[in-house]
């Protein structure tokens, strides 16, 4: 029972502040502003978009795909990202398919990271 109580009380303490701190931040964050949900579920994008990474390489134009909206292009090395010679899709809007026909040789950037590979310009070569 000594030994007993005194851990016991303890237990009891701590759980009880620690509640009222939660519960106390908890209601200062619902009732501050219902907006915080919002503004950090923009906060991930923001940090993912702060490790995409622009890159230009050459390559030709060997699909284009509407429905997937895609460019696939057999480029070549892009040393400024490691990346080896190879053949691969990149996201492009329909402006830039456009611009574009199988079999054209081009030149262009993207951004390469977590979402994905998306051509931003395109120049003919
Ligand atoms: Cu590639």
């Amino acid at each position: 029972m000594l030994v007993a109580a005194p851990l016991a009380l303890t237990a009891c303490d701590s759980e009880q502040s620690a509640t009222d701190m939660d519960d106390m931040s908890m209601a200062d964050g619902q009732m501050a502003d219902g907006q915080m949900p919002m503004d950090s579920g923009d906060m991930p994008m923001m940090e993912s978009e702060g490790i995409m990474q622009m890159a230009s390489a050459e390559g030709t134009v060997t699909a284009i795909d509407p429905e997937a909206g895609t460019i696939t292009i057999e480029h070549g090395p892009v040393p400024e990202i490691e990346w080896p010679a190879m053949t691969m899709a990149f996201e492009a809007d329909e402006q830039l398919r456009n611009e574009v026909a199988v079999g054209e040789g081009i030149s262009f950037e993207f951004r390469t990271g977590s979402e994905g590979n998306v051509i931003t310009s395109i120049a003919k070569q």
